[in-house]
């Protein structure tokens, strides 16, 4: 049965189900009633295992086809009607020709399968940041998964009424043939077409395709901004509770930043840090004249290995109901899972993630090391009590972050609003640095963005520096390296929770608490002035973190700064004429500060 007599979701869908012509449509609800017949459905099937009830209760576990495991970059087009539009660091495809050649593939895909219908809400159900997508899937995991990662069902329909403004999406499994894989994009059209995988990131199209590439062109357009940002809260011993949204590029500990557990020294004068979203800032401008965030989801899709209850335990935690697993090792005898770095108890005499007989003593990885989590964001221990505020949370600072072995300092902080623009848009992480301290490949990462930014970068740059405008309460911007190694490869800085001390710089920065060193790329704090109390790291040997060492790791260092000068004129060398001139700019008198 239809959730809606809507004409424009009425006749679109009537158009996909006669190009894909599924056997029947069944709507998604939101019930958990059906969301309980689908995962039954799904059991039989063999899509999913229902995990040990007992000891992960609402669990299940799903593989993937063995070429289907990670989002795909280079099979990812924004299809805007102009090359331009798309800018340089995206692939383009012409939207006509796109629709062409995807229709012929998803043509009859879904014959002897059922279509199903979600109708999706990212951000709270009534909030005044919050956009309704529809997701045509015929794939049950698809729909289980959009069941935690976002709202759906009838009151979607409700909010959205007679009105045409919603993210029109398909999905369809097809054959999983990795030569017929495309995730296109149509910001122009509001719609996403993804066919041939069966993987999160590629499919769940409330994520990365709405709530990053759609969306950024809708802000654009709307005059907010969609960031790839997690939001936290910091609660001082007074009850006050300050917000901070931070981009990183994957792989740099979003999700454990987003739930970090402060030194114990702080826990015992009553801080705390509360997650309001890990992967995701939709912002607006607030009454202040600031800017307000919400995380536009309803759950963390996490990346699995490497959570453990000293990592992560608020993650760990989040993943004990309600959850559904792709990718790990699959625990037979226990109903359970398990992955490298859970814990130092592989089991015996399973299978890996593809299935296969695997003996983890051989040293052969058990679990994909892209395999995720989808957890309910209402399962986080650390969950903020404003996660789903409709108005959303006042940010204090926004910070950039990346993995670079040297160059950049643990924390520096922006001029002014345009300067900061400028550090996000000359971020850049490394591939893993090897232990004898070779430097990985740098590949250059504009505020995190570089593989969600739905139009020409160049215009998005020139969005951020219109929104700093129009703001009389910006938020200060900083850029943290929790990465920086010594000589001998060794990381100078232990990250997880120590990186609160910084959080604590940047909070006291922004109330204007605390002094700091202008340099030639912004302000860098006294090493006297981050707290090591309580601090008790050994970088190697007999070599601890104290104020000495730590002022290695605040030192600007020339050489390595120009070097990155010239790979940051290289990028700039793309965008022609869309490069805002206020970053040539700000990029001009970072050389010359540094050549003084
Ligand atoms: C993610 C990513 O899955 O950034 O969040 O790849
Ligand atoms: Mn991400």
């Amino acid at each position: 049965m239809s959730l809606t007599t809507n004409k424009a979701v009425l006749s679109w869908i009537d158009e996909m189900a006669k190009m894909t012509n599924p056997d029947r449509i069944v709507w998604i609800d939101g019930s958990e009633e059906q969301a309980e017949a689908l995962r039954a459905e799904a059991v039989a099937t063999g899509e999913m295992i229902k995990l040990n009830q007992e000891k992960l209760p609402g669990c299940y576990y799903h593989r993937t086809a063995v070429n289907d495991v990670a989002r795909v970059e280079g099979r990812t087009f924004i299809c805007a009607p102009t090359k331009e539009e798309a800018g340089p660091t995206n692939n383009w495809m012409d939207p006509k020709e796109a629709y062409a050649m995807a229709s012929e593939i998803f043509k009859n895909s879904m014959v002897g399968r059922t279509m199903y219908v979600i109708p999706f809400s990212m951000g709270a159900i009534g909030s005044p940041f919050a956009k309704v997508g529809i997701e045509l899937t015929d794939s049950i995991y698809v729909v289980l998964n959009m069941c935690i990662m976002t709202r759906v069902g009838k009151a979607v329909m409700d909010m959205l009424g007679d009105s045409e403004d919603f993210v029109h999406g398909l999905h369809a499994r097809c054959d999983i043939d990795e030569e017929k894989r495309y995730i296109l994009q149509f910001p122009q059209d509001n719609t996403i077409w993804s066919c041939n995988s069966g993987y999160g990131g590629n499919v769940l199209l409330g994520k990365k395709c709405f709530a990053l590439r759609i969306a950024s062109y809708q802000g654009w357009k709307e005059s907010w901004m969609a960031e790839h940002m997690l939001i936290l809260g910091v609660e001082f011993p007074s009850g006050e509770t300050k917000y901070v949204a931070a981009a990183f590029p994957s792989a740099c500990g979003k999700t454990n930043l987003a739930m970090l557990i402060p030194p114990k020294d702080y826990l015992d004068k009553g801080y705390k840090v509360w997650t309001v979203g890990d992967d995701i800032a939709w912002l607006r401008i607030n009454d202040e004249g600031g800017l307000s965030a919400v995380n536009p989801e309803a759950g963390f899709f996490g990346v699995a290995p490497g959570t453990n209850m000293k990592s992560n335990p608020n993650a760990l935690i989040s993943t004990q109901k309600g959850t559904i697993f792709t990718n790990v090792v699959y625990n037979s005898a226990e109903g359970t899972v398990w992955w490298e770095g859970l814990d130092k108890n592989p089991p015996k005499g399973e299978n890996n993630w593809k299935g296969e007989p695997w003996d983890p003593t051989t040293g052969e990885k058990g679990a994909h090391p892209n395999s995720r989590f989808t957890a309910p964001a209402a399962n986080c221990p650390c969950i903020s009590p404003r996660w789903e505020d409709p108005a959303g949370v006042p940010i204090s600072a926004i910070i950039f972050g990346g993995r670079r072995a040297k160059t950049a300092p643990l924390v520096y902080q922006s001029r002014d609003w345009q300067h900061g623009v400028f550090v996000g848009s000359i971020m850049a992480s490394e591939t893993t640095a090897a232990a004898s301290g070779a430097v990985g490949v740098v590949r250059r990462d504009p505020m995190a963005m570089l593989p969600f930014c739905g139009y020409n970068m160049g215009d998005y740059w020139q969005h951020w520096l219109d929104m700093g405008k129009k703001l009389t309460n910006a938020p200060k911007i900083f850029n943290v390296n929790w990465f920086r190694l010594n000589e001998n490869g060794k990381f100078m800085w232990p990250g997880f929770g120590d990186n609160f001390r910084v959080l604590e710089w940047i909070l006291k920065r922004c109330e204007g608490s605390v002094g700091a060193r202008e340099t030639a790329i912004g302000y860098i704090p006294y090493a006297k002035d981050i707290n090591l109390e309580g601090m008790d790291y050994t970088i190697e040997g007999d070599i601890k973190m104290n104020e000495e060492n730590l002022d290695k790791i605040l030192a600007v260092e020339t050489d390595y700064w120009l070097e990155d000068v010239a790979s940051i004129k290289e990028l700039y060398a793309k965008f022609g004429s869309k490069l805002p001139r206020e970053l040539a700019t700000e990029l001009e008198t970072l050389e010359t500060n540094l050549k003084k």
